[in-house]
């Protein structure tokens, strides 16, 4: 499984080790690419507020979700180029899932 961690890598900026509500302003946007029923990384760290925008680069649907206790997001169909963006505003692992494809499985790491 091919891991590009280039992209993750956007998301490391310097840490901030300051405090929680100085954070408002430094939110990060990270672009994910769902291709060949896979999502270009296979986990994402960011700190709480940041976004990622995906999109769709297949020539059919996708449906990007999370479903946990502390957070949840549902894109709905996400036909061909169509990216769609989400913000995760509060710490902790979510699984990002497809609804249409099982085996499309992204790990967010929110701090
Ligand atoms: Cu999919």
């Amino acid at each position: 499984m091919s891991r590009r961690l280039a992209f993750a890598s956007l998301t490391l900026t310097s840490l901030a080790l300051g405090a929680p509500w100085l954070h408002a302003g430094a939110a990060n946007l990270v672009t994910i690419i769902q291709s060949h029923r896979a999502f270009s990384v296979t986990d994402l760290h960011l700190k709480r507020g940041d976004s990622v925008r995906f999109t769709n680069d297949d020539l059919f649907n996708h449906q990007v979700y999370v479903k946990s206790p502390a957070f949840s997001f549902d894109s709905a169909e996400q036909a061909p180029g169509e990216a769609v963006s989400v913000a995760f505003p509060v710490a902790g692992t979510f699984d990002v899932l497809c609804g249409m494809h099982p085996r499309m499985h992204l790990a967010v790491i929110v701090e």
